[in-house]
């Protein structure tokens, strides 16, 4: 757990008073004419220069190369499935809010001992849903309780980011209820998990000494090599491990799970769904810089400043890009692409500049060729769409009025979304 409880609040203070000049960063650009000359690496074309001719060499050669292109510079890898995890589950309800739902918590013990990091899933199905049921999942900010004023659910004991002693209180119930229209989703069809991202690893720079990453050191590691996972690789690994238990749930449809994710967690969200192919879709809502934003356009945050302010989220490779977009191997439009050919949806916040909207829009563009060469429809529109108005093919972007945040616009453009590659 949390070393110095103190750090996190300093360096959160830090963030947005004095380090930009202290790093060096310069006032981020919000000029299109600015945006630096940039070519973009060619999803279809291999690392030794041939051309993908057909959907069995993406398939075979092309994605695995991304993929591990992927791992070594930005997000590091991750260990894989853990051998001794365990699945407990702690709390049912049947007659959950006012009968709608059954809601369950579902204990991951990654190890199988329960003094090691592990995550609580909090389940909510529609009791007037045949089961097996689809289901949306996504890591949450402020814990399970924050999610729905709901009584039943139970308080986080992780290391939380507000507060003085980073423990969560019980007012702190449905603070984030607004993101998580937990009825809506459940009036659809569809069920509702969420993990708080802080039982797989606290978001702070603590050298990795808390969360799972030392779970898996070698001998002697005391923190991830420079191609090694950083939290949101963390993140996204447990997102995997949630997978796994839905594949044991026989309440739930494993085939059709999407997962979804806000900001630093859309980040996430996609990520995931690169890594692991389960995932039948992957929504990212305003993940910006890192996550949907291609980075060579250096509009709003750039790597060099998401580095600096967030030095744990990516690999230490990624360092060496700071102010060095154009020498990446690989693009955000690439990321988009992994997850090809299974529906992706882009959506941004009109207001949400830092996360560069356009740039949003264009990786989910450019990630065209891909879905195409697998027979599968790209984005239907060739310039950014006007605010709310969708664009939906198996690639979908959207952009709303307001601001970075998660709205009942975003939840039920991503519902349609499901229901139209679903056939619901
Ligand atoms: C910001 C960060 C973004 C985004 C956001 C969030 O401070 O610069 O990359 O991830 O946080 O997660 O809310």
């Amino acid at each position: 757990m949390a070393k110095n409880l103190a750090f996190p609040l300093v360096l959160a203070t830090l963030t947005f008073t004095i380090l930009p000049p202290l790093c060096g960063a310069q006032e981020a650009n919000y000029d299109e004419s600015k945006v630096p000359q940039y070519t973009l690496p060619d999803p279809l074309v291999c690392n030794d220069g041939t051309k993908v001719a057909d959907a069995d060499i993406w398939r075979q050669k092309r994605r695995a190369e991304i993929l591990s292109l992927f791992e070594e510079h930005m997000f590091g890898k991750a260990p894989g499935k853990p051998q001794l995890m365990t699945f407990i589950t702690t709390s049912v309800n049947k007659t959950a809010l006012e009968g709608k739902a059954t809601r369950k918590e579902v204990t991951v013990y990654f190890t199988g001992r329960e003094q090691d990091p592990n995550m609580t899933i909090l389940l909510y199905l529609p009791n007037n849903a045949a089961k097996p049921v689809p289901l949306f999942v996504g890591l949450n900010f402020q814990g399970n309780h924050a999610i729905h004023p709901d009584p039943g659910i139970t308080i986080t004991k992780s290391w939380v980011e507000s507060g003085a002693s980073h423990r969560a209180t019980p007012d702190s119930r449905g603070k984030a209820a607004s993101r998580w229209p937990v009825e809506r989703i459940l009036e659809r069809g569809y069920g509702l998990a969420t993990i708080y991202y802080g039982d797989i690893d606290p978001d702070f720079d603590d050298g990795f000494k808390n969360g799972v990453h030392p779970l898996y050191y070698k001998d002697g590691q005391t923190q991830p090599t420079p191609n090694e996972w950083g939290s949101i690789a963390a993140w996204a690994w447990g997102l995997s491990r949630a997978m796994d238990y839905f594949e044991t749930d026989a309440d739930i449809d494993n085939k059709h799970v999407a997962v979804m994710g806000h900001s630093r967690l859309g980040k996430t969200s996609l990520w995931a769904g690169a890594t692991d192919e389960r995932f039948a879709i992957v929504i990212s809502n305003n993940s910006g810089c890192g996550g949907a934003a291609l980075s060579r356009r250096a509009i709003g945050e750039t790597v060099q400043r998401i580095n600096t302010v967030f030095p744990h989220w990516f690999c230490d490779n990624f360092t060496k890009y700071n102010g060095r977009e154009g020498e990446l191997p690989i693009d955000q439009h690439m990321l988009i692409a992994l997850i090809a050919p299974r529906p992706v949806y882009v959506a941004s916040a009109e207001e949400d500049r830092w996360a560069d909207p356009k740039g949003e829009f264009l990786s989910a563009l450019y990630a065209g060729p891909v879905y195409k060469l697998l027979g599968k429809e790209p984005l239907p529109v060739a310039e950014m769409p006007p605010v709310s108005q969708p664009a939906m093919g198996t690639i979908a972007y959207h952009i709303r009025p307001g601001k970075h945040d998660v709205t009942d616009y975003d939840w039920d453009r991503y519902m349609d979304f499901a229901d139209k590659h679903y056939k619901k």
